[in-house]
């Protein structure tokens, strides 16, 4: 039963990446508890990052752990397999990729070539990220059955967790996460785990779950599960993704930067707003975040 952060990616006001502040927030949600680190996922703006920028991100993270999961999805297959020869020089726990994006209508064999394509070239072992509200394309546990695909595990954001549970009955050996903040807790029950972005801002309230239902007490669990649904209807206000930059200066007292446009930061009537929503919460439930 793990709990894995998407992490977001600290930008400096120039757009380029923060290092120190990526490495102090890893450093930081490790520190707490948090299994695996996602990086360059939707949380950490992966499909706005060059891949350049994708390979800065794992230098710098290498630099503290190799509890990684990095992904490497482009729209250019080439820099993809440039992304995969390059982590073949770092011990990353392995890498992941989501499916081609934006195109309509691409047949079902060209999606599965990206991804033999991927699996065809990594020393690591390679993981599905399925997002079917973001790319376009639901890569099921039916689809990946006829492909004929040996993939390690799958990341499946996707507000029906039977959808995700499905590959777990298909695939038993295959670790299988729900990538919903929502549906954390019966991510952690019934699946391998949870990928889930607001771990980014609460993740003692993660690994506390994941600790209450390794214990039995569901109740408990459930309660924490409330806590962070609630901080997602905050956060989706005003932006999931840029207010989670707030989010997590407020609650773990160190700056992430700001996010990087298209992605806007809050202005700063917003952050005023959403931080006085915030404290009142955490203040009202005496809770760690
Ligand atoms: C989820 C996104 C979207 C987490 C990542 C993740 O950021 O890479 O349920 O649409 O809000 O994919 O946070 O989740 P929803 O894995």
């Amino acid at each position: 039963m793990e709990v894995i952060v998407p992490i977001l990616t600290p930008f400096n006001p120039d757009g380029t990446i923060n290092r120190e502040a990526l490495k102090t927030h890893a450093h930081n949600l490790l520190e707490k508890g948090i299994d695996l680190i996602f990086l360059n996922g939707t949380t950490g703006l992966g499909p706005a990052l060059s891949k350049e920028e994708k390979k800065e991100a794992l230098k710098t993270l290498s630099d503290i752990t190799d509890r990684i999961i990095f992904q490497v999805g482009e729209l250019n297959l080439n820099h993809v397999l440039e992304l995969v020869k390059f982590s073949s020089d770092y011990g990353v726990r392995g890498i992941a990729s989501y499916s081609p994006y934006y195109f309509p209508r691409l047949p079902e064999k060209w999606l599965i070539k990206y991804f033999q394509t991927i699996v065809s070239h990594s020393s690591h072992p390679v993981y599905l990220y399925n997002y079917p509200l973001a790319t376009g394309y639901d890569i099921s546990a039916e689809l990946l059955s006829r492909s004929g695909l040996e993939l390690a595990g799958v990341k499946d954001t996707n507000q029906d967790l039977s959808h995700s549970m499905k590959f777990k009955s298909t695939f038993p050996k295959m670790k299988v996460y729900n990538g919903s903040d929502t549906l954390a807790f019966y991510s952690l029950v019934s699946l391998d785990g949870t990928v889930a972005s607001m771990a980014n801002c609460l993740p003692t309230l993660f690994v506390e779950m994941k600790r209450a239902i390794s214990q039995g007490d569901l109740r408990k669990a459930l309660i924490h599960q409330r806590l962070i649904s609630s901080m997602v209807e905050m956060a989706r206000k005003y932006g999931q993704l840029g207010a989670l930059y707030v989010l997590t200066e407020i609650t773990q007292g160190y700056s992430v930067g700001k996010p990087r446009p298209p992605i806007f930061p809050l202005d700063e009537g917003e952050e005023k707003e959403l931080r006085k929503e915030v404290e009142n919460f955490l203040k009202g439930l005496g809770v760690t975040a």
